[in-house]
């Protein structure tokens, strides 16, 4: 008799793709704001699985396999869908030049359907509605494909912003910051964490924003905790803010109703 083993994360992987087509990947927004008078400027997607048995599932648990099983683009896709029926719902509401940032993998990169998929989320949400679209490519991954450097002009002449998140933690890939045009990189919210306590970590920051400075980006720093962060990356600075001292991840009803 044969017997077919299945491993639990490829039993993951048809339960994420059973959860793509049934709607179970929602938007969670957390709010960016900018500094000078704490305005809220956007808000980041971040994605949560709204398990049919487990609740709400933090995405930690299910990007990874969603990523090794080739799921993630249609994950993201469906997230832009359901990202562009909230805000046109509530587009009354929402601030002209609105951010929207989403979270891209590198295979989404290298798919080929990124340009695709933001000429959707422009179109859906209106060219004129002044919704600025923006990709958040963490540093964490390398994306190798030769075909990033015409994709990112492709953007850029769409008006897509491209942020480096999670600066610092990944390749600190400096060669990336010469070849492409970003236009804004977000610290990393451990470094964010100790410039108060950590003197090593407040020259790493500070080399950070200078780099930034002179390469004309814009810097959001992540992981604001506390106002004493707050100042400090404020004083250092630092244009745009994120993080719990500002507003957790929300439901966009919740983020609406909370900030507007
Ligand atoms: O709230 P937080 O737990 O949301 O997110 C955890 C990690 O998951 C972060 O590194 C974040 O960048 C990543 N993440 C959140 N949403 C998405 C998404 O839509 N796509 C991808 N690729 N990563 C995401
Ligand atoms: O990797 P990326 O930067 O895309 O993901 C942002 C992650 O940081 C998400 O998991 C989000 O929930 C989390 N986050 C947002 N604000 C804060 C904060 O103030 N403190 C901490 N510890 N995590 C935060
Ligand atoms: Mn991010």
């Amino acid at each position: 008799m044969h017997v077919f083993y299945q491993s639990d994360e490829s039993k993951m992987a048809i339960d994420i793709e059973n959860g793509i087509r049934n709607g179970e990947f929602i938007p969670y927004f957390q709010p960016i704001i900018r500094g000078g008078n704490r305005d809220i400027i956007g808000g980041e997607v971040l994605v949560r699985w709204q398990h049919p048995d487990m609740g709400i599932v933090q995405p930690d648990y299910f990007i990874p396999t969603a990523e090794r099983f080739g799921l993630i683009t249609q994950m993201t896709q469906s997230l832009m869908r359901s990202v562009s029926v909230a805000l046109t719902s509530h587009r009354a509401k929402i601030p002209d030049g609105f951010h929207i940032g989403f979270n891209i993998s590198a295979s989404h990169v290298e798919s080929g359907e990124l340009i695709h998929d933001c000429d959707k989320f422009i179109s859906e949400t209106g060219k004129d509605a002044d919704i600025h679209l923006m990709l958040e490519l963490t540093e964490r991954i390398e994306i190798k494909n030769p075909i990033t450097g015409p994709l990112f002009k492709a953007l850029e002449s769409r008006g897509v912003s491209l942020a480096i998140d999670d600066f610092g933690m990944g390749y600190s890939n400096l060669n990336y910051l010469q070849k492409h045009r970003f236009s804004h990189i977000k610290i990393d919210k451990s470094f964010t964490k100790h410039v108060n306590d950590c003197v090593r970590t407040e020259c790493i920051v500070d080399c950070i924003i200078r780099l930034a400075n002179k390469l004309a980006l814009s810097v959001i720093a992540e992981g604001i905790e506390t106002m004493e962060q707050f100042i400090y990356m404020k004083d250092m600075g630092v244009n745009y803010f994120q993080g719990y001292f500002f507003g957790r991840p929300t439901r966009f009803e919740d983020f609406i109703i909370k900030h507007w």
